[in-house]
C-alpha cells in the first residue's frame, strides 16, 4: 500500500537528467509541437485490437505526473472487455439522453452544435480500450486509516494530460468522454467509494473514414493565449 509516512526529506542527485543546450531544446520543442498539433479528438475507431503493453506502458506514463505532496491520487480502470464495454455504453447513453434532452440547458448544447455531438456514443464499444480515469479524494491505508490528499483535480488533470500525450505520441487517438453524472462507473468498475471517475477515455486507431470537425483546426493563436514579461 502506497504511504509517504516514514519518509524523511533525502535529496538524491536528479535522475536521468541530460542538459541540452539551447539549439537541440528549440528543436526538440518544435518536433513536440508538431507531433501534439497532429492530435485531435477522434469518435470514429478502427475495432481492430489494440495490445494491452501499449495501454500498460501509456498509463505508465500518466503515472509519472507531478502531483500535490506525490500523493499521486489516481487510479486508471483500462477496459477491453467486450461485455463491460457495452455496459458502459448502455449507461453513459442513458445519462446523456437525459444531457441532450434538456438537461444541459440552451446555451450548452448550443456551445455544443459546431462539435456535432449527440446521445449516440458508439465509440464507447467501438474502440478498442476505453480506460476510466478515477480521482482519489483522499487515500485510505490497508487498515482503512484516511490520509488527505491535496490539489486532486488539478493532479488528475495533469496525469490525463501525460495519458493523452503518450497515447497520441503511441499513435493511438483519443475520445475524452465525460457522460454527467459518472456515479454508476464506480460501482460497475468496482471501486472504492473514495474514488471518483473524472473522465472515460476511449482509445484505438482512428477509422479509416475518420472525420474531425471543422472547427477543430481552429486553435487561439499564441497571441492570444500568452504574454511574455521579458
Ligand atoms: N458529455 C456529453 C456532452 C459534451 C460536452 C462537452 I463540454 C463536449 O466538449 C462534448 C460533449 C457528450 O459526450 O456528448
Amino acid at each position: 500500500m502506497f504511504s509517504q509516512d516514514n519518509l524523511k526529506y533525502d535529496p538524491i542527485p536528479l535522475p536521468d537528467h541530460v542538459a541540452q543546450c539551447d539549439a537541440d531544446m528549440a528543436t526538440a520543442a518544435k518536433g513536440f509541437f508538431e507531433t501534439m498539433a497532429r492530435r485531435h479528438t477522434v469518435r470514429d475507431f478502427d475495432k481492430t485490437p489494440v495490445p494491452r503493453s501499449i495501454i500498460e506502458t501509456s498509463i505508465a506514463t500518466a503515472g509519472r505526473a507531478p502531483s500535490g505532496a506525490n500523493h499521486q491520487p489516481w487510479f486508471f480502470a483500462a477496459i477491453s472487455n467486450a461485455d463491460l464495454k457495452a455496459r458502459i455504453r448502455a449507461e453513459a447513453e442513458v445519462e446523456e439522453r437525459r444531457f441532450y434532452a434538456g438537461g444541459a440547458g440552451d446555451e450548452w448544447i448550443k456551445a455544443l452544435e459546431p462539435i456535432g455531438t449527440n446521445d449516440h456514443k458508439p465509440h464507447l464499444t467501438d474502440a478498442p480500450w476505453l480506460i476510466v480515469v478515477f480521482a482519489q479524494r483522499y487515500g485510505e491505508f490497508s487498515d482503512g486509516m484516511r490520509y488527505k490528499n491535496y490539489y486532486v483535480p488539478e493532479s488528475v488533470g495533469i496525469a490525463c494530460g501525460f495519458l493523452i500525450a503518450a497515447l497520441h505520441h503511441a499513435g493511438l487517438s483519443v475520445l475524452t468522454h465525460t457522460p454527467n453524472p459518472m456515479k454508476f462507473l464506480t460501482p460497475a468498475l468496482d471501486r472504492p467509494a473514495s474514488e471518483k471517475p473524472i473522465m472515460i477515455l476511449a482509445v484505438g486507431r482512428a477509422a479509416q473514414n475518420a472525420t474531425v470537425p471543422a472547427v477543430a483546426k481552429v486553435k487561439k493563436p499564441l497571441s492570444e493565449i500568452m504574454t511574455v514579461w521579458d
